[in-house]
């Protein structure tokens, strides 16, 4: 046998050492867009730009195709904080065609509120927006992104902003912008309102001060008072949303997927390094329509270079870290998530340099900690996906359920009973017995319940982007050649959480941390 010389390292046992961090580096300046799927670019430019990527994400998270976590709902709720969902395959094709189509169809989240809409309000004018969180002035782009080219700010209302050349990128619009709130630059209604007609611009994507949320500004006759979001969608102006799939159906399952709508695919399994995997990126490739398709699960070079070279658009990688898998229990089989990133981004370094084809890696499973998702990223992760952190929200499938006077939420893995009569653990092998004994390689449990998505999102990602800024990087690109990592000892890990004090409650009891 090989018996690799160091240990297998998992996000907990490392810390980031700080980087100078300069004044620029400040989290509203922090791009976190990610690639989803392969492209070509300069292999002299390691990692290269994401955006040359055809599908990219805004933020880098994606939700696990589970039965307890991905969802119509929850696909919505992600999307629309500029993440991706997957779509559980484990049910049937026609269940799964109709829960992307719901995504795809999905129109409106943001009402205008009556306090914004001018009760004088005629054909043209421009109803600004106000999103749930009060911030209701907005920068316009042409494209909807933060790099776009500035067109316009609207605020709902009634200040008068000095003037901006609308050639000023959209990035210098919004610093001083969001210091001083409602500030000296950009435009009111009516300046607004005259820019939309100059352009002859019936809808226009915008974005908010935060940089992540996009909305569309209509104009009095567009369809309702209903304003969409634009967050990662690619020309169609719909969400986007991943299904996944499975080596044993593939050959129905994907053209009904395709047809629904999916932006992109991917299998699932816990175990990817086989020739049923290939099989299936080669149908998926096969098709007439283009499609994207991610594969996976693996733990290192050897499995990520087989994936790559049939044709996967992106990889993901870990085996076994699960917060509900017994993989490793029962069969022994397995990486830590920190030394499979590192194997697999190094191996997908090399490939890049070799062949110009940069093919992004998924961090999937094993993030107990928001800072993990941080390491992960550093270490050379294109984006991670989770299951236990979107299954503790108001938007996932589970049940919502008190224990113990504390409210939980069901969350399942996909190899136990309750998810299995799905093949996700068999690897599409037809040949198999049906008398064969099953395992569980998973299992039914309950998360604390959090609240919705978007809260708890946001506070994770604002976590990620100050340490960034710690690090002294405003990309992902940046933090991933920038960020220096140690491995840290029992005793220092123990030093990082409270220690040697008494915590106190709100009536001044005292207790052991
Ligand atoms: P976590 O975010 O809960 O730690 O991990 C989610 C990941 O665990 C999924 O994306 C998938 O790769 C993996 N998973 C899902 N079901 C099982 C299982 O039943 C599993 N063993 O390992």
């Amino acid at each position: 046998a090989f018996i690799y010389d160091e240990p297998s390292r998992t996000f907990g046992e490392y810390l980031l050492v700080p980087n100078l961090t300069t004044k620029d580096c400040v989290p509203s300046n922090v791009d976190l867009t990610a690639p989803v799927v392969r492209f070509k670019a300069d292999p002299g430019a390691t990692p290269p730009d994401p955006r040359l990527a055809p599908l990219t994400i805004s933020v880098p998270v994606t939700s696990a195709m589970m039965q307890s976590v991905s969802g119509a709902e929850l696909a919505i709720a992600l999307a629309r904080c500029g993440g991706l969902s997957f779509v559980y395959g484990s049910q049937g094709i026609e269940e799964e065609a109709a829960m992307v189509r719901r995504v795809k169809n999905y129109k409106a989240g943001f009402v205008v509120s009556d306090s914004n809409l001018r009760p004088d309000a005629t054909l043209g004018d421009v109803l600004a927006l106000t999103d749930r969180t009060g911030h209701s002035t907005i920068a316009i782009t042409e494209d909807g992104t933060p790099t776009g080219r500035f067109v316009g700010i609207i605020t709902s209302r009634d200040y008068r902003l000095g003037k901006t050349p609308l050639s000023t990128p959209v990035r210098e619009i919004m610093t001083p912008f969001k210091s001083i709130h409602c500030g000296k630059v950009g435009l009111d209604l009516q300046e607004a309102n005259e820019l939309i007609w100059r352009h002859k611009l019936n809808t226009l994507p915008v974005i908010d001060e935060r940089q992540h949320l996009q909305y569309l500004v209509f104009r009095k006759d567009y369809e309702s008072h209903q304003a969409h979001p634009l967050e990662n969608v690619d020309h169609e102006k719909r969400l986007i949303v991943g299904a996944g799939i499975n080596s044993r159906d593939y050959r129905e399952r994907v053209p009904a997927l395709v047809e629904a709508g999916a932006d992109v695919l991917c299998i699932d399994s816990s175990d990817g390094y086989s020739e049923w995997q290939g099989d299936t990126i080669a149908f998926v490739k096969s098709l007439g329509k283009p499609a994207y398709v991610g594969a996976g699960n693996v733990v290192d070079r050897e499995g990520f270079l087989y994936l790559v070279e049939a044709g996967a658009d992106f990889v993901k990688v870990g085996i076994g870290g699960g917060s509900i898998c017994i993989t490793r229990e029962q069969k022994g089989i397995g990486r830590g998530q920190a030394s499979a990133v590192i194997e697999v981004a190094k191996a997908r370094d090399e490939y890049f340099q070799r062949t110009g084809v940069y093919v992004p890696i998924c961090s999937d499973g094993g993030i107990s900690q928001d800072y993990h998702i941080t390491i992960a990223l550093a270490m050379g992760a294109d984006f991670v996906m989770m299951g236990r952190y979107f299954a503790r929200f108001d938007e996932s499938p589970g049940r919502k359920v008190r224990v113990n006077n504390q409210f939980m939420k069901e969350y399942w893995g996909e190899g136990s009973n309750r998810a299995r009569n799905w093949q996700r653990y068999d690897h599409g092998d037809t040949s198999k017995k049906k008398d064969q004994l099953e395992f569980e390689e998973g299992v039914d449990s309950y998360v604390p319940y959090a609240g919705k998505l978007k809260d708890n999102l946001d506070v994770t990602l604002a976590k990620v982007r100050s340490t960034m800024c710690n690090c002294g990087a405003t990309s992902l690109r940046d933090l991933y050649m920038r960020a220096r990592l140690t491995v840290a000892s029992a005793v220092s890990i123990h030093e990082g959480g409270v220690h040697d004090v008494m915590l106190k409650d709100t009536r001044g009891n005292t207790r052991e941390p």
